[in-house]
């Protein structure tokens, strides 16, 4: 590799629409969300992804769709083949066509024909899929899941109190998986090492792995950051809190893909 390239994973992002203001929230938002902090953050956010790793790719934002930012619950990638999801709100199916537009240049690319997914509910981790049954994610579309991972295996996941499975757990490493006791039971992430985070938010235990090998935590659970300090990893932070208050957390402003790598400055 020469000194002005580097082969690095790619994550896809999409900018926050003026329209962030009107997005799903399960409590009105109090004073009302505003779309340039919520900006400055992402552009915090990108920096992170850039700096731990990633080469960034951008979807052009969508007014029409208050919920964009939130990336990730549109497509499940898995190594070299992406399924676009049919998100379980209503609101948020017409958010698909324009990241399967960015993502077929980059990977193999398929749609859902039958039931809802949120890709928030999808955690690989430990070599197997484990997907939440959630307001969002129905028995069709884990079905639908199963056939696409084949032969991965997919792990069904009833999730208790939380939006999606992962607004309260994510992988910090190859076997470990953080957890907050709102997301489901323990002994459903069979085969992991399960971490409780502590308090009562449980996007507590949302945080995503940066390809250096570091973990980016959301800069608002401190407690967190040093959680993944003692188990062994370094920890970059982030302030998130706009996305926090519409519901979303750290895994689901991006799309990572592992196993595309671009060829991009070293800057
Ligand atoms: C929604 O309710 O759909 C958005 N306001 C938040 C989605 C968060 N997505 C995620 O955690 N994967």
């Amino acid at each position: 590799m020469s000194e002005s390239t580097a082969h690095r994973p790619v994550a896809v992002v999409r900018n926050v629409p003026d329209s962030f203001a009107s997005c799903v929230t399960a409590r009105p938002a109090i004073p009302p969300l505003d779309p340039l902090l919520a900006r400055v953050q992402h552009a915090g956010y990108v920096s992170m992804l850039e700096e731990g790793g990633f080469s960034v790719i951008r979807v052009s934002t969508a007014e029409e769709h208050p919920d964009c930012v939130f990336i990730e619950d549109t497509a499940v990638v898995l190594g070299r083949r992406a399924l676009l999801t049919s998100p379980g709100h209503p609101t948020r199916r017409g958010e698909t066509a324009a990241v399967g537009a960015a993502l077929a240049p980059l990977l193999e690319v398929e749609s859902m024909r039958e039931g809802t997914i949120d890709g928030g509910d999808v955690l690989q981790a430990g070599g197997r899929v484990f997907v939440g049954l959630s307001r969002r994610t129905d028995p069709a579309g884990v079905a639908a899941l199963t056939r696409f991972c084949a032969p991965v295996e997919v792990i069904p996941v009833r999730v208790r109190d939380t939006l999606h499975l992962k607004s309260g757990v994510s992988a910090v490493d190859a076997e470990t998986v953080l957890w907050h006791p709102a997301a489901c039971d323990r002994d459903d992430l069979e085969g992991m090492s399960v971490v409780e985070v502590a308090g009562d938010d449980p996007e507590a235990a949302n945080v995503v792995r940066l390809p250096d090998g570091s973990v980016l935590v959301a800069a608002h659970f401190p407690a967190t950051a040093e959680l993944v300090v003692s188990l062994g990893h370094r920890v970059r932070t982030v302030g998130v809190s706009e996305f926090a208050r519409a519901d979303g957390g750290l895994t689901c402003l991006s799309v990572r893909l592992r196993s595309v790598i671009a060829v991009s400055s070293a800057s």
